[in-house]
């Protein structure tokens, strides 16, 4: 493993944008941007280890060069750009964040670029995407290496390994090449489930943080804040509502292990971890203090289901910052939502929910989604938010594998009954290293045009029984779109942004954009 290179200098590098275009020419999402504070914690662990580092953010520094690449708007620095700053730089090692699966063919484009220009300069590849399919990414010849799951201390395990003062296998979760065989430090240890090509590990044998009390704060000078609160924007799930917002975790993974989610991939199986209170006040603290913040969003995987904790957290919350906007970007778990919790969100400035129910149908939320949202609840539990004054976005979920049409049309029902106008009714889509993605394989159900560079949230990726994927996502917009006219009709306004008046769905959905692409036949 040693060779006579020092490893000192590091580059870290999260992805361009990209988002899909429908065959009318118009953008299915919208296109926005979020601090990467995986990476902005990896770069504070390797500070603490004097190590040098750079964080480029693709997707943020180049948010208005965009091109159209049929079916797709990509959005962010090109590879050129890199290739000259890796010139500027000169780091001795290069590491890539890939926490989408559909942005894995542009990770690829961004490697080979470098690897041709700097061949002795080692890529790494650490997030969701390379965790769950370690080995075909290391089968990849311009991919040096592949770390699994939160990296936050074996990334600086793995530089040291590099710099010869530890033995490779020191280093938990670390794939790499021995005479162009692919081999990895996990190999002695038993996996708790075992999928195809993917392991779920538990906490103690993962070399994920266990007490993240003890991490460094993200290290946001290595990005500009400034640049993301300057965009239109800020946050895929919660537009912030304050201009100077700021990303915490006051958790990390989830109690709960859905078969169709990559959380216990990356964080560890049933890893719930969650900081104590004075230490999430404390970093409040800091962010006001240093960057002037006046809104936190919580970006974890499952914020609500630290109940009891949650409880005294916002009574400090309320008491200490009565100033701050909070928001949770995550799907909040409907069961943990008490009328005790939803009062106290009230008066700690918790003004909006994003209330994951998933399914409408009870049969499917026990056989499907471990978290089993009670739904005979969820009228009551909206009711009381909206009592409260809490904006409410409602998550949704249709096409599991072996949904029927009629379970599917109970979900379309809910959606409709519960009156929530701000909602994503997504399509189930089967991301690599999850149970679900393994099944559809099993059982063949992938459509044919389905590899990740190519997912598109709007269309299903596989097969359910007496449904196709055009039909879906016909349901899909219909309902939306029906949604969104109520809502202009209410009151011309989106509840989705706390600033901008939408006039027309054209202008929703097309704002921030200056592509115009063209319709198309497919
Ligand atoms: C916050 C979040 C977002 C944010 C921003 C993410 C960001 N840029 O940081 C927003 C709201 C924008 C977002 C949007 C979407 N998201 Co999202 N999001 C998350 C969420 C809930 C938390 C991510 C996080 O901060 N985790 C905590 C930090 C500490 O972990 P981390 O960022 O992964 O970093 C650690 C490790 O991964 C690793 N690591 C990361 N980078 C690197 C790099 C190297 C070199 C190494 C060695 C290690 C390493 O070390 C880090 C430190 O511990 C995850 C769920 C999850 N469990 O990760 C989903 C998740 C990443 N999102 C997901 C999806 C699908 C989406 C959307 C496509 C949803 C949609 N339908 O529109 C969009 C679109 C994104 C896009 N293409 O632009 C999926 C991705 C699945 C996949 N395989 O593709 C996830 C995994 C949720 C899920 N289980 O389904 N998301
Ligand atoms: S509750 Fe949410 S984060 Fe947790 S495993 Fe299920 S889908 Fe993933």
């Amino acid at each position: 493993m040693k060779d006579k290179r020092i490893y000192k200098k590091i580059m870290l590098i999260s992805p361009p944008g990209k988002v899909y275009v429908y065959p009318d020419g118009t953008p299915a999402s919208r296109k926005h941007s979020s601090p990467p504070i995986g990476l902005a914690y990896i770069g504070a662990n390797l500070l603490q280890h004097n190590y040098e580092v750079e964080i480029i953010d693709m997707n943020v520094e180049g948010y208005e060069q965009e091109e159209y690449r049929e079916p797709f708007i990509i959005y962010g620095l090109s590879n050129d750009e890199i290739v000259e700053r890796v010139r500027q730089s000169n780091p001795d090692i290069i590491g890539i964040s890939v926490l989408f699966s559909m942005l894995i063919d542009q990770v690829y484009e961004l490697c080979k670029a470098l690897k041709d220009v700097y061949p002795e300069k080692p890529i790494i590849l650490g997030g969701q995407h390379p965790t769950g399919t370690p080995l075909e990414v290391m089968g990849q010849s311009f991919i040096d290496y592949v770390l699994r799951g939160e990296s936050d201390s074996t990334f600086v395990e793995f530089l040291k390994a590099l710099n010869g003062e530890h033995s490779i296998n020191e280093v938990k979760g670390l794939y790499y090449k021995n005479n162009g065989r692919i081999e990895n430090t996990m190999s002695n240890i038993k996996p708790i489930k075992t999928g195809n090509g993917w392991e779920y590990y538990k906490l103690k044998d993962s070399g994920i943080p266990r007490e993240i009390d003890e991490l460094p704060y993200p290290a946001w000078h290595l990005l500009s804040l400034e640049k993301y609160w300057n965009i239109d924007v800020r946050t895929g799930g919660g537009d912030a509502v304050g201009y100077r917002y700021a990303v915490m975790l006051s958790t990390r993974g989830c109690p709960n292990a859905c078969y169709f989610c990559t959380s216990p991939l990356n964080s560890g199986f049933r890893s719930y971890r969650k900081r104590s209170i004075e230490s999430v006040i404390k970093e409040i603290k800091w962010l006001v203090d240093t960057y002037g913040v006046d809104e936190i969003q919580f970006v974890e995987d499952n914020f609500y289901a630290a109940r009891t904790r949650n409880k005294k957290l916002l009574k400090r919350i309320a008491k200490e910052f009565p100033d701050i906007y909070f928001q949770v970007t995550g799907g909040a778990e409907a069961n943990a939502l008490d009328k005790e919790m939803i009062d106290l969100m009230a008066e700690a400035n918790f003004n909006k929910i994003i209330l994951a129910v998933e399914a409408g149908d009870q049969e499917v939320q026990e056989a499907k989604i471990d978290k089993k949202v009670d739904i005979s609840r969820l009228p009551e539990t909206v009711e009381y938010l909206r009592s409260k004054n809490i904006e409410i976005r409602a998550l949704f979920m249709m096409g599991f594998p072996g949904e029927t049409r009629a379970q599917i049309m109970k979900t379309v029902d809910l959606v409709r009954s519960l009156g929530i106008l701000d909602f994503n009714l997504n399509i189930v889509t089967a991301f690599p290293g999850t149970p679900l993605y393994d099944e559809c394989i099993e059982k063949g159900l992938f459509t044919e045009s389905s590899n990740y560079g190519s997912l598109t949230f709007s269309r299903s990726n596989f097969k359910v029984p007496d449904i196709t994927p055009e039909e879906l996502e016909s349901i899909r917009r219909t309902v939306w779109l029906e949604a969104f006219k109520k809502k202009i009709e209410n009151r011309g306004t989106s509840a989705t942004t706390a600033k901008k008046v939408w006039t027309s769905v054209d202008e929703f959905q097309t704002y921030g954009f200056r592509t115009k692409p063209p319709t198309r036949n497919t």
